[in-house]
């Protein structure tokens, strides 16, 4: 039988020729990755360890195996390179049975050095370096189930739904010659045996199965494969499956086992502050927590293969899961053998999983433009995807910019666009709009909304919301505009809030957090929920709770202030002091009107359900709770610059502007000089369209890198010489 020893303790970790002691998982990004600017550590670190000959039965063979390194390594026993791998988010082993001596060191070095090959390069977050997850010492009999086919656990095993039958397939892959190979599937609770079969591949019949429901009965089955040899068991593996049904339909949305069950999904990033990638199972389990207390029922494990223990938690907590690889904003001519081997890796290491609906092919991967090769090589992707795993769909999160004639719709089963109407530009209710016109260009595909966030940091509160100022307000405001979208909507199979948590992205700059993208429902350090991640309990949540929102906007220079509630019971009863002030009978979203004088303290009270928050009137607005540069705003209001006949301004909209060639070349040069995040988008036709309500001065207001005012100044000069 295998062995399997942890082997995250002492190791040393030698960055720049210093050598420190330390335990895995590890980076050395978690705080230079987090800070801003762009500037974190890229290059080659080394983790070294030490470790005596393990007990080894003659025949046995010796492996390495890694759950995430990033983003490229080369391991090294006693000196001798013993494998490597690019791509950070996938498992790999490496055999080292024939170098090992009585005592032993292994050397992985470790890069996340920039590279023409290996995915991602360009994306909104921070491609942390290091041993980030576990390693394994694993020792298997010469008879045992391949450790070689891209990381897999060596045994397939996909069930199918066939009316009200499953099917079961399964395969294994067996290095060396063995007698037989036995199957045993049992309820994972109870262990009850179900049915049982033998050979290298089976199809196990299981009548009316348990099914596996989503977040109302996750049931597991597990497949326990043995291997034999000379009449004894040699290996063994096990794991997890569901039956269920799923069905991505154009018209009526996701339907699972048979039944419509839209999607009420989040994205997740898996960095946390001062830890960066580098997390406890503790860790991922709080955030799947979080994600089932505020109600959701899947996730976009975004943007690249997470931790296996994370698919296995989506297993038992019944979320469904989008599942996707790291080949994002740009196509890079020499990436394809890397995009491919990383989904090889993600089907092959989780095609078992009960959870998974769908393997996504790339994300935005026209924002840095498109080609024929990037076509070529999704169609390539795509009947790689449908030849491993024929059982699921293929998907691909679509930039906002690209068109709705794209060949590329062409190419996945399954379609979601990512659309930031109500942040980067525009009107939330543009969202709608958007889905509408490409659901009716494509009434045949089916299509989700599979990104939409804006950011909020809790440092700033107002009662006057608006797009573009980073407080808690604007942002439940927001969410409250796309539930609505979302539920007027039914031909979507589904909607992913991005970002369930915040994360980090060292080349951001805005919103007064440098580093940071706080598109989260829930704060970087997972210890506070902002306003907007009850506004979804009380939609999505059966759990009875109120939540008086505001909590952090305690200085009101208002006289009658707006206080909100959410709750998921049907009535709220708010008190002032003490006092009853006043019931309301409601959904969801209950506001009240509140004359404010002196301290105030407010109660809520739904059934059982209490909460509270202390707010106070003052005399004039706390500047601490407005963004600096914010005032920018006012200053445009006072200071008018010029604005000559017949000439454009920056009070004009993009569309006017773009009305001259002059003035095309313009803003063709003010996007490349950047956005503030680390990807450039082109400026051609369908971004000029998405622009074309947007003033001048509203694109450089949102602007956090540069001096706003004076940017102002120049791009009018500039403006005022092209004529309208
Ligand atoms: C996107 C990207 C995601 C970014 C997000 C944002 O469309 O897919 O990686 O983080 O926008 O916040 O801008």
């Amino acid at each position: 039988m295998r062995t399997i020893i942890p082997f995250q303790d002492q190791w040393m970790f030698t960055k720049e020729d210093v050598c420190t002691p330390v335990t895995l998982p590890h980076t050395w990004n978690a705080v230079d990755g987090a800070d801003g600017g762009n500037d974190y550590y890229r290059g080659t670190c080394v983790y070294t360890k030490q470790f005596e000959m393990p007990d080894v039965q003659l025949g046995s063979l010796v492996y390495l195996e890694f759950l995430g390194v990033n983003s490229s390594a080369k391991v090294y026993v006693n000196d001798l390179l013993c494998g490597s791998h690019d791509g950070g988010y996938s498992t790999f082993r490496v055999e080292i049975t024939d170098v090992l001596e009585e005592h032993n060191t292994v050397r992985v070095e470790v890069n996340n050095e920039i590279s023409d090959r290996v995915y991602p390069q360009r994306a909104d977050f921070t491609f942390y370096g290091g041993i980030y997850r576990d390693v394994n010492l694993l020792i298997v009999p010469s008879c045992h189930f391949s450790m070689d086919r891209d990381g897999s656990p060596g045994i397939l095993a996909i069930s199918k739904m066939k009316g009200k039958s499953a099917q079961i397939f399964l395969r294994a892959v067996v290095d060396d010659l063995y007698d037989k190979i036995v199957y045993r599937i049992t309820e994972d609770d109870s262990g009850t045996v179900i049915a049982e079969a033998e050979g290298e591949r089976a199809v196990v019949k299981l009548e009316k199965p348990h099914l596996w429901n989503g977040v109302s009965d996750p049931f597991l089955y597990r497949v326990t494969a043995s291997v034999y040899q000379d009449g004894a068991v040699m290996d063994e593996v096990s794991l997890c499956i569901g039956c269920r049904s799923f069905v991505f339909d154009p018209k009526k949305g996701f339907l699972l086992n048979g039944k419509s069950y839209p999607l009420h999904g989040v994205s997740r990033h898996q960095d946390r502050e001062g830890f960066g990638n580098a997390l406890t199972k503790e860790m991922h389990r709080e955030d799947l927590e979080l994600i089932r207390e505020m109600g959701a029922n899947a996730v976009r494990l975004a943007h690249y293969q997470h931790d296996p223990y994370v698919y296995d938690l989506c297993d038992r907590m019944g979320l469904i899961v989008w599942a996707e690889i790291p080949y994002i904003s740009e196509h890079m001519t020499k990436g394809n053998l890397n995009a491919e081997q990383q989904m090889c890796e993600l089907i092959h290491q989780n095609e078992h999983h009960a959870c998974i609906a769908c393997w996504a092919l790339s994300n935005e991967i026209t924002a840095s433009g498109y080609s024929e090769e990037l076509y070529r090589e999704h169609v390539y992707l795509n009947e790689l995807a449908h030849a491993l795993d024929p059982s699921r769909p293929t998907a691909i999160a679509n930039a906002f910019m690209l068109p709705a004639d794209s060949p590329l719709h062409e190419v996945a089963d399954v379609i979601g666009y990512n659309l930031y109407f109500g942040w980067y530009l525009g009107t939330a209710d543009q969202n709608g709009e958007f889905l509408d016109a490409f659901h009716a260009a494509h009434p045949d595909k089916p299509l989700a909304l599979t990104e939409y966030g804006a950011d909020a940091f809790l440092k700033w509160q107002t009662a006057d919301p608006k797009r573009g100022d980073y407080t808690e307000q604007y942002q439940a405001e927001f969410h409250r505009a796309i539930l609505k979208i979302l539920a007027e909507r039914p031909y979507l199979w589904g909607g992913f809030v991005w970002n369930m948590f915040d994360f980090a992205a060292d080349a951001r700059n805005e919103g007064g957090m440098p580093g940071r993208n706080g598109k989260g429902l829930v704060t970087f350090d997972r210890k506070i929920r902002k306003d907007a991640f009850y506004l979804y309990k009380a939609y999505w949540s059966e759990e009875p709770f109120v939540h008086i929102c505001g909590r952090r906007y305690i200085d009101r220079p208002e006289e009658i202030t707006t206080v909100t509630v959410y709750t998921n019971r049907p009535s709220v009863t708010l008190l002032v002091n003490g006092k009853r002030f006043s019931e309301q009978i409601g959904r969801y979203i209950f506001t009240f009107l509140v004359p404010l004088e002196g301290e105030v303290v407010l109660n809520a009270v739904s059934g059982t359900c209490t909460d509270e928050i202390r707010i106070r009137k003052v005399e004039t607005a706390n500047p601490d709770y407005i963004l600096p540069g914010q005032e920018i705003v006012n200053w445009l209001d006072r200071e008018v610059l010029p604005q000559p006949e017949g000439y454009c301004s920056i009070y004009d909209t993009v569309g006017t502007i773009c009305g001259s060639s002059d003035g095309i070349a313009f803003m063709e040069s003010l996007m490349q000089e950047g956005n503030g995040t680390n990807i450039q988008v082109p400026f051609d036709e369908t971004m000029q369209e998405m622009m074309k309500n947007e003033t001048l001065a509203s694109i450089v207001i949102r602007r956090n890198d540069i001096n706003k005012e004076e940017a102002l100044k120049v791009l009018n000069r500039r403006l005022n010489r092209i004529a309208k």
